[in-house]
């Protein structure tokens, strides 16, 4: 009914058994400029390859599911401009139309479940936004999180939102939220949000066996690992606030699926780049727990 094709190395790692990790693309098209989102998406590829795993960055490209890009396609992607932004919503849609988009966290994990692939790095999922009791405005990452069985590992929510209520939503939608390696929820640039996560996990080997009980309890969904960004690389509270105050302001009136990349826009200019700097860091860092994680599942099933 619809076409899913696999990049040549992750096509191997299907046949072998070899562990994967998925990768979104709207963070590519959306999330970052070109080239340095280029530069990213291939340093990150890396460094799961250089973790004992293979990547599959996730993308529509002429209405066909890709799983795992050829290098010519990352770089195609890296630089359209007119890439969709597909979440759950549109995804279906977007196939049916023949179009080329870029997979957010919900439209990956939907496309990642469906390739087997268990486990997924990026930067930060969506949430609920602020204001968002005037707005509505809730991510379908958090929903997505409730029924689709996929791992993913972030950074925490992205700072720009409301973290309370986002840490609400994903409690009543009984989604386990695992800081790995501290006590507190990451905020994405920040290490901590002062807020305390739900779960703590030090060990990927019993992050990937949470996963297996999830399956094995029969409960649908995935979990939420929070990764906090690594010390060196982290910008202080006090200083990205300051910014992410000024880019809402700056930003106000901006709707839907816009929100989000307009308000990390924003942020990189007004801090002339080291918001970018550290979202690299952070996907990187997401990205060699992630390959950990799948390595420990791969070697966990009997
Ligand atoms: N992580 C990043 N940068 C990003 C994203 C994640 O470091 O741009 C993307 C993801 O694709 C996520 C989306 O699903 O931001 C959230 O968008 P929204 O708030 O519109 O749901």
């Amino acid at each position: 009914m619809f076409e899913m094709r696999y990049s040549t190395e992750v096509a191997e790692a299907r046949d072998t058994g070899a562990p994967i990790v998925a990768l979104e693309s709207t963070i590519i098209t959306h999330g970052m400029p070109y080239p340095r989102n280029l530069d990213m998406a291939r340093q990150v590829e890396n460094d799961i390859r250089a973790a004992g795993a293979i990547p599959a960055t996730i993308a529509v490209l002429d209405g066909v599911i890709h799983i795992g890009l050829e290098m010519v396609e990352l770089e195609q992607l890296a630089q359209t401009t007119g890439a969709l932004k597909l979440s759950r919503a549109d995804l279906a849609a977007a196939l049916a139309m023949g179009a080329t988009g870029a997979t957010t966290v919900a439209a990956t994990m939907i496309c990642a479940a469906r390739a087997g692939i268990a486990v997924f790095a990026t930067g930060g999922i969506g949430g609920v936004h602020r204001g968002a009791e005037q707005s509505f405005d809730i991510s379908a990452d958090l929903q997505e999180l409730a029924q689709t069985p996929v791992t993913v590992v972030a950074a925490g929510a992205k700072a720009i939102l409301d973290l309370p209520k986002t840490l609400e939503v994903l409690e009543t939608l009984g989604v386990p939220v695992i800081a790995h390696g501290q006590d507190g929820f990451p905020a994405f640039w920040s290490r901590e949000s002062g807020l305390p996560a739900p779960l703590r996990m030090d060990d990927p080997a019993q992050i990937a066996r949470a996963h297996q009980m999830r399956a094995a309890l029969g409960l649908p969904g995935g979990q939420l690992v929070a990764n906090p960004i690594p010390e060196a690389d982290e910008i202080p509270r006090d200083v990205i606030d300051g910014w992410i105050a000024q880019a809402l302001h700056d930003c106000a009136g901006v709707a839907a699926k816009d929100v989000t990349p307009r308000l990390l826009a924003r942020i990189f200019e007004l801090s002339d780049g080291a918001s970018l700097t550290a979202n690299i860091a952070l996907v990187r860092n997401n990205a060699r727990l992630g390959a950990a994680i799948a390595c420990a599942l791969v070697s966990a099933i009997p």
